[in-house]
């Protein structure tokens, strides 16, 4: 939950700046923006209401390109500004829509983990990759249910938010092995089951999540390992099944080499993409809060979960979705 004294610009600072992170986070993050936003607003006519709203929205959606969970998250409220009802109408039903998205958000993990848990068997030794709450919360359920897990964590280079996990793990009582990145392929053959998050999942079920996921995967699918993605609906991008390509975020080179190093070293550019893209092929299921699919089923959640259709969308001419 973000900081009620947060403002619309300060929400939109940490989001870019990962105070705020992890995909679910930063769609909460957003939505409680917009809420708060909508609150402190006094327009004069619905259009007026409308106008503040998405340049608002706009200011949030910029923020972090990869996250598909962010513009699904901002269309599904802004969508209540369609109808042409009185103003005071209008924002109740925006207030109404962003309360009621939250705890959906936050009942989702709850279900993921539900069923996530029951993929995790007494004595698994289970992988997972960067700070996903979603993925976090199937191991913590599975170990919750007494059933004696192990947690192989990465590092996650180079912002370090597995450090985050084993935080969250210890708290737990979670017997953890903390590894570098390139330690995986070492341990994979230790590994039951490696579960991870996602930030955006294309129609074709390919799998974006934090840089190293796709090495994981390869590794995994190469020793036998399953390999589960937690993630709900919000996670699947609509605009892939128009050809769309999920942006990959290129963040600062400070982040991998100090200003002071790089400036020395002329001829070297340093490449910090946050994101990778896992193919379909190297994940096994996806659990969302409707239940597991297998990833060739993305197509199901995008249409009937998040309510898109091609007609309608060709027929809105919007391309400004997610
Ligand atoms: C976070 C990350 C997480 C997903 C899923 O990246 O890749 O695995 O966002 O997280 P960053 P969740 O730290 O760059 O935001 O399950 O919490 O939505």
């Amino acid at each position: 939950m973000i900081d009620a004294d947060m403002t619309l610009e300060e929400t939109a600072e940490g989001i870019r700046t990962m105070e705020i992170r992890g995909a679910g986070r930063i769609a909460r993050a957003a939505v409680e923006a917009l809420e708060a936003h909508a609150g402190g607003l006094r327009p004069a006519t619905l259009e007026e209401f409308r106008a503040g709203m998405q340049r608002a929205a706009d200011l949030l959606v910029a923020t972090r390109p990869t996250a598909v969970s962010l513009p699904n998250a901002v269309r599904n409220v802004m969508r209540t500004l369609e109808a042409d009802v009185p103003l005071a109408d209008a924002k109740i039903a925006f207030h109404e829509r962003a309360q009621a998205f939250v705890a959906s958000s936050i009942g989702a993990v709850a279900r993921i983990a539900e069923f996530g848990a029951r993929h995790i068997r007494d004595g698994d030794v289970v992988m997972t990759h960067c700070n996903s709450d979603a993925a976090l919360a199937c191991i913590i359920a599975a170990h919750r249910e007494g059933k004696a897990i192990e947690v192989f964590a990465t590092e996650v280079r180079p912002r370090g938010q597995g450090l985050v996990t084993i935080r969250r793990l210890n708290d737990e009582g979670i017997r953890t092995n903390y590894i570098v990145d390139a330690a995986v392929r070492s341990f994979i053959n230790e590994v039951d089951l490696v579960i991870v998050g996602a930030d955006a999942i294309t129609v074709s079920g390919a799998v974006v999540n934090k840089i190293g996921t796709a090495p994981i995967a390869l590794a995994a699918h190469e020793a036998r390992t399953n390999v589960v993605v937690a993630a709900e609906t919000y996670k699947f991008a609509p605009l892939t099944t128009l050809g769309d390509l999920i942006p990959i975020e290129e963040r600062a080179p400070s982040e991998v080499l100090s200003d002071e190093i790089a400036a020395a070293l002329p001829h070297v550019r340093v490449r910090n993409p946050a994101f990778d893209v896992t193919p379909a092929e190297y994940v096994d299921l996806i659990i969302t809060e409707q239940g597991a699919i297998p990833p060739s089923m993305a197509w199901l959640i995008i249409r009937d979960y998040l309510g898109w259709s091609i007609e309608q969308f060709h027929q809105a001419g919007d391309r400004t979705g997610p």
